[in-house]
This record gives structure tokens, sequence and C-alpha cells, in this order.
């Protein structure tokens, strides 16, 4: 047995909800278990020196294997490194469509690099900051993942109006529009009035066009 207990904090919220409902399971191994060594190092001091260690290929190639031959389905193997591609509302998108995913969330400033050619994973960064470890990349992606997954989000928290989800109007991924709720009017500031019409349609465009207006302000990139 190798499985530990997941991080506390996926046990609770969306996530949780969503395990306890069954929509998603959550397994975590532990790379130590894997060790061959009496001290159960999984780590050793770079080649050719330098600061820092780096994780050692084999405690690795063994948890990887061992955790997928516990589970028939093909998993998607995913590495959190800066190095990685840039986690997207669209990368998580096309995950959150696979089977099984696989993460592994490495510990120490490198992993030896022939495991990684080896387990060739989709190498994954959440932002261009650096982190101790991957496991917070890693709970990202779930937490991203595991709300779009069918019927984690109830109506009234519907991801189809999220910042970044592609807008059925123009297929455009933009910020999301300002929001408004009770008191109508709170410290002498009031809310727009379009928004007390009743008039859906215009409403509609009036959002659009704030995603639109924010997006240019905030992001032009997102409409490069
Ligand atoms: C350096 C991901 C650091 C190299 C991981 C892992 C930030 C991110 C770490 C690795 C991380 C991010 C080669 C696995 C761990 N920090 N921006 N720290 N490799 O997503």
């Amino acid at each position: 047995m190798f499985s530990v207990a997941p991080p506390a904090a996926l046990g609770i919220s969306i996530p949780g909800r969503a395990a306890a409902a069954g929509h998603v399971e959550i397994v975590a191994t532990d790379i130590r278990s894997f060790s061959s060594n009496k001290h159960k190092k999984t780590d050793d001091r770079p080649f050719g020196g330098g600061p820092g260690m780096v994780m050692m290929c084999q405690p690795l190639w063994d948890a990887v294997t061992a955790t997928e031959a516990a589970d028939p389905r093909a998993a998607t193997r995913i590495l959190f490194t800066p190095q990685g591609r840039t986690l997207s509302q669209s990368l998580v998108e096309e995950l959150a469509a696979k089977p099984r995913l696989l993460l592994i969330a490495g510990h120490y400033e490198g992993i030896d690099e022939r495991v990684i050619e080896r387990l060739a994973p989709l190498e994954v960064s959440i932002g261009d900051y650096v982190l101790s470890g991957g496991e917070l990349p890693a709970m990202v992606l779930i937490d991203a993942v595991v709300r779009l997954l069918p019927g984690v989000l109830g109506d009234l928290e519907s991801n189809q109006q999220d910042s970044f989800s592609q807008v059925p109007e123009t297929g455009q991924r933009l910020l999301d529009c300002p929001h408004y709720t009770k008191p109508r009017e709170w410290e002498g500031l009031s809310i727009p009035d379009i928004l007390l019409t009743g008039d859906h349609g215009k409403i509609a465009a009036w959002r659009l066009e704030q995603k639109l207006q924010r997006t240019r302000q905030r992001r032009p990139d997102l409409l490069a």
C-alpha cells in the first residue's frame, strides 16, 4: 500500500463535495515509500556540483508505474514545473475531459532529467513564479478541473459565465463583467439602471460590452 491521505484542502468546499458525491476520486501516493534506501531517501546531490538536491529516477518511476497499475484507465501524466506550459482555462477544459490524470509534484530544485524523458509527462506551470514544491500547483489544477466535471456545480453556480469561459456571442475568452446584489443602494452607491429593467436581451448585451471593455483595459493580450 502506498497511498496516503490527500491534502486536507481537497476535502472541503467544491472539491470535497465533488469527491463525496463520487464525481471524482483523488488518490495520493507517497514517493518516499518507493525509496530503495533505508533512510527513504529520494534525492541526491547534482552531478557537476552546485546547490540543492535532485530527485532520483527510481523512486519516481516506481511510484508512477505502481500508481498507474492500480487503475486500468490510461492516465495523462502531468509534471508541475516552472518550465512547463502555462495553465489556462482552455488547458483545464482539455484535461477535464480526460478519464484520469496523474499529477507529479516534485519537491526539489529539480528532477533527474532521464526520468522526465522516460515518463514523458505534460509539463505544466501555474505561472511565472517558483514554489517550494509542485503540491500547490497540483491542488490548483485539481480545483480548476473538478469544478468543470458534470454535476459538480449546480445551476446557481454555473461555470458558463466564468472569466475565461468562451463567450457564446463571439467565441472569445474574456474577463467577467461586474456583478451586483442587494441592497440596491449602498453607501450612496447605486447600480447600473439597465440591471433593473428586466430586459434580458439588453442586459446580456450590456454584460458582453462590459466583458469586452474590461478585457481591453486590463488584459489586451487576451484579445490579440
Ligand atoms: C523547479 C511548479 C521547482 C523545478 C513547481 C519543480 C512553481 C511551479 C519545482 C521543478 C514549483 C509553477 C523540474 C519538477 C517545484 N514551483 N510555477 N516548484 N521540476 O507551476
